[in-house]
């Protein structure tokens, strides 16, 4: 019923020096995810499964994987006007720079907005990992008479430095905000969240990131130039001037923003029970449909883990892993707690001749490979050792790079036989 009142903007990421090594070589949007997706893919599905289905995604740089990916992945029919469009930060007469910020990235883009018909900007970050019908949300904001919704989740005190944290009254009115306070700050914090959650610490509640605007109340707040940031300027001058509300949303919801979090949001799929279901139809996750081959697995103990389709594996063992599309992995190897990305194409035995590759693409025989990404492409000899954990200092090489002693090899890295990591 709303749906054709709703625009979606998808904040796809600024610099993604977070990510690195993984947005060395494209935007933020287009990293691959959970053996066969890409960050994008999730609000992407999230806007489709909730009828919405015109949606712009804001990156700071146009990389080739990201436009190859969309073009693939989103068809529409001929007849409806939906559409996923990309805007990299452009220069224009008026603007030399790239974006300065979330705002401003939307401000960018306003020009290109406007043209469409639409009621409410729907807001969306691209680095997080959760199904949710945002429905629900603008029906709120529109049955609360909202000038602006934000998204909420209960979080806890390790958490809340890395937040948006506000404050509600009894309906659920927004009456302070503060952008990521220090935890000294935080007694002055604390809201009640309910029961359930107050028992699991999760005492603060936390922006997600995730906001309806009404549509000409942020062109007007756009237009004011100095504001840069959602998180840091908008949200907070507009409490008490608007009526700002919060939405809080009950389901699974994680920010995959950093290496960490993103090692723990993939591997965490190999949980029984997965916090983020990817087996649920009515929630279907998109992504690129690429007609491969059924996996081919010989002699492995496959323990909790995923395995994507098209991988020829002989490997020993794999626990607690996700290997994605394409991989290869060789006898005798031991893979865990580590995250595969896959490989782009295969190697036929007249190549490998005439190429004279020595090192295939995959992992080869006898590796122990453990708490590693994976990046894709990468080739890793015979006999190698990558034992990631926290005893690693973090560091960079030609190859890999080490963040809270999870290894990352960098996409098409060479790992020579009998390295030991
Ligand atoms: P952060 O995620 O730390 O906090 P920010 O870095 O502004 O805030 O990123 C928000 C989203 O916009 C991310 O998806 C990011 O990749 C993207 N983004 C950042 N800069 C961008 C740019 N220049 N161009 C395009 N996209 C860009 C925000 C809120 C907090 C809230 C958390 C929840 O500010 O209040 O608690 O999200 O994760
Ligand atoms: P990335 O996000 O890693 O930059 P790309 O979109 O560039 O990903 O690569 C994905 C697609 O590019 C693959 O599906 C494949 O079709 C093609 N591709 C990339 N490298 C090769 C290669 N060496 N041989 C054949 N195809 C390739």
């Amino acid at each position: 019923m709303f749906n054709e009142k709703v625009l979606s903007v998808i904040l796809g990421g600024g610099q993604g020096t977070r990510l690195y090594p993984l947005t060395g070589s494209r935007s933020k949007p287009a990293v691959p995810i959970a053996g066969k997706y890409r960050l994008v893919d999730i609000p992407i599905s999230n806007c489709i499964n909730s009828n919405i289905k015109r949606m712009y995604v804001l990156t700071q740089f146009n990389s080739a994987s990201l436009n190859r990916h969309i073009k693939n992945t989103y068809h529409f029919s001929f007849f409806s006007s939906a559409f996923v469009d990309i805007l990299a930060a452009e220069q224009t007469p008026d603007n030399k720079t790239w974006y300065q910020g979330t705002a401003d990235a939307v401000r960018q883009g306003m020009h290109h907005f406007l043209k469409n018909e639409f009621d409410y900007f729907l807001i969306l970050s691209g680095d997080q990992l959760y199904h949710m019908d945002y429905n629900l949300m603008v029906k709120q904001h529109i049955d609360t008479g909202a000038d602006i919704t934000i998204g909420t989740v209960p979080v806890n005190a390790k958490e809340a430095p890395g937040f948006g944290i506000m404050k509600t009254d009894a309906t659920n009115n927004i009456t302070s905000f503060i952008e990521k306070p220090n935890s000294g700050l935080l007694p002055e914090w604390t809201s009640p969240t309910g029961a359930e959650m107050e028992a699991e610490g999760r005492h603060y509640l936390g922006s997600m990131g995730i906001y309806v605007f009404n549509r000409q109340l942020l062109v007007d707040l756009m237009a004011d130039k100095s504001t840069v940031d959602f998180g840091k300027e908008i949200i907070p001058q507009a409490i008490g001037k608007r009526k700002v509300c919060s939405y809080q949303f009950e389901g699974y919801w994680t920010d995959i923003g950093n290496i960490e979090s993103f090692f723990e949001a993939n591997i965490g799929l190999t949980d029984d029970l997965p916090k983020f279901n990817l087996y649920d139809v009515a929630q279907r996750v998109y992504t690129r449909a690429r007609i491969l081959p059924t996996s081919k697995i010989s002699g492995t103990s496959l323990v909790k883990s995923v395995v994507a389709e098209g991988c020829i594996i002989k490997a020993d063992k794999i626990e607690s892993s996700v290997i994605g599309i394409r991989s290869r992995i060789g006898k005798g190897s031991v893979i865990t707690k580590t995250y595969m990305m896959g490989t782009d194409f295969y190697e036929s035995l007249e190549e490998i001749e005439k190429r004279n590759i020595s090192i295939l693409a995959g992992i080869g025989e006898n590796c122990k490979i453990t708490n590693t990404i994976i990046e894709k492409n990468c080739r890793i000899g015979d006999n190698v050792t990558i034992n990631g954990g926290e005893h690693l200092e973090d560091q960079e090489t030609e190859s890999y790079v080490v963040k809270e002693g999870i290894v990352v090899l960098k996409k098409e890295a060479v790992i020579p036989h009998g390295t030991v990591i």
